[in-house]
């Protein structure tokens, strides 16, 4: 196996090996999974308040594009966001307390699960305005062109979000001026309650990318092998000044929209049977179990571990003050 080995023995994005670099998918797989399943039952106890929308069943696109980054990459995320938070490398701790509302959390607790950003690890920021993440991607994808630095940006996004005019105005002018940033659409299937099928004109995302005269890759977002390749092939073009690709991931969101969506719209078989076919943790478990690429005690060991640092995560936040009343104010521009 030689999955992004370079000629010097180092994985893209990555010192070390291949080993490491499948490490790295299975922590950063297995911390978002745990991490998720908290938010949805503390959420669910009435300990976290606002919105929380889990990635469950996504892992594998936000881990497989990110082993490609470095911290001098930036990322720009959605409403969906603690997937691609967690993978670039944010504070689980400060994530946490964040989601919690309490003072340590990355915005003083006053920002909540859709407002996380890490600047130092080039986490631009989650957002809850959909489709608001293209222009701000393409325009750090703009500056590092300026500044004649070899980095990129990567903005994810939903199908739902792929039909915003904000896709359009950045995709043109990311195209024409071959700007550094990947667009990576997470097709789930779902935009709130409305299956896409029937609000898009193309049944493939990644087609739209021919309008605009960027590549268009098509991956299975469910097997984080794929999802890695693809995003390395278009990192590396963009790093060289070869400008944006459209890469769409094909999954399928098998939580409610939110936690608490009493999910109407569509039947709990359907679910269970598309995650039972699709759950990228299992998929990635029995392929590196199969092929004897990691044991089942490495594993173990990685998931003990991921464990671990969301228990952590969950003392620090359970156990952080919330702001004061007094502090509302504080932090605002006007
Ligand atoms: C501009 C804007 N319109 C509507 C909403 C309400 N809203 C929040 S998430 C969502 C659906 C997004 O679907 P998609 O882009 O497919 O992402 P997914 O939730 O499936 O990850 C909508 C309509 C919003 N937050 N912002």
């Amino acid at each position: 196996m030689s999955i992004g080995r370079s000629k010097n023995g180092e994985v893209a994005g990555l010192k070390g090996t291949d080993k490491e670099l499948l490490r790295y998918f299975y922590k950063t797989m297995t911390k978002i999974r745990y991490f998720e399943k908290e938010v949805e039952k503390n959420f669910l106890a009435g300990e976290i308040p606002g919105f929380v929308h889990l990635y469950i069943g996504e892992e594998a696109i936000a881990a497989g594009v990110c082993a490609n980054l470095t911290e001098k990459d930036y990322i720009q995320s959605t409403h969906r966001g603690h997937g691609h938070t967690i993978a670039k490398g944010a504070d689980l701790n400060k994530m946490m307390a964040e989601i919690f509302g309490k003072k340590d959390g990355y915005c003083k607790g006053k920002g909540g699960s859709m407002h996380i950003a890490d600047f130092s690890v080039g986490m631009l920021g989650a957002n809850g305005v959909v489709g608001g993440g293209y222009t701000l991607a393409t325009g750090a994808a703009l500056a590092i062109k300026m500044q004649k630095r070899n980095s990129v940006a990567v903005v994810f996004f939903g199908d739902g979000a792929s039909n915003r005019g904000t896709f359009h105005e950045a995709a043109n002018m990311a195209a024409a001026w071959k700007l550094p940033v990947i667009f990576v659409c997470e097709n789930n299937e779902w935009a709130s309650t409305t299956p896409y099928r029937t609000t898009t004109s193309v049944a493939d995302i990644a087609d739209r990318a021919a309008g605009y005269g960027m590549p268009g890759v098509i991956v299975d977002g469910n097997n984080v092998f794929n999802v890695y390749e693809a995003a390395k092939e278009a990192i590396e073009r963009a790093r060289k000044g070869g400008g944006p690709t459209l890469l769409e991931a094909k999954t399928y969101r098998i939580k409610g929209h939110f936690v608490g969506d009493p999910e109407l719209y569509r039947t709990r078989e359907e679910v269970q049977e598309r995650f039972a076919k699709n759950d990228p943790i299992k998929n990635f478990e029995e392929k590196v179990l199969s092929e004897s690429m990691l044991e089942n005690k490495e594993l173990e060991d990685i998931r003990a571990e991921s464990k671990q640092a969301i228990i952590k995560a969950l003392e620090f936040a359970k156990s952080s003050p919330y702001p004061h009343p007094e502090e509302l104010f504080e932090d605002l521009y006007v």
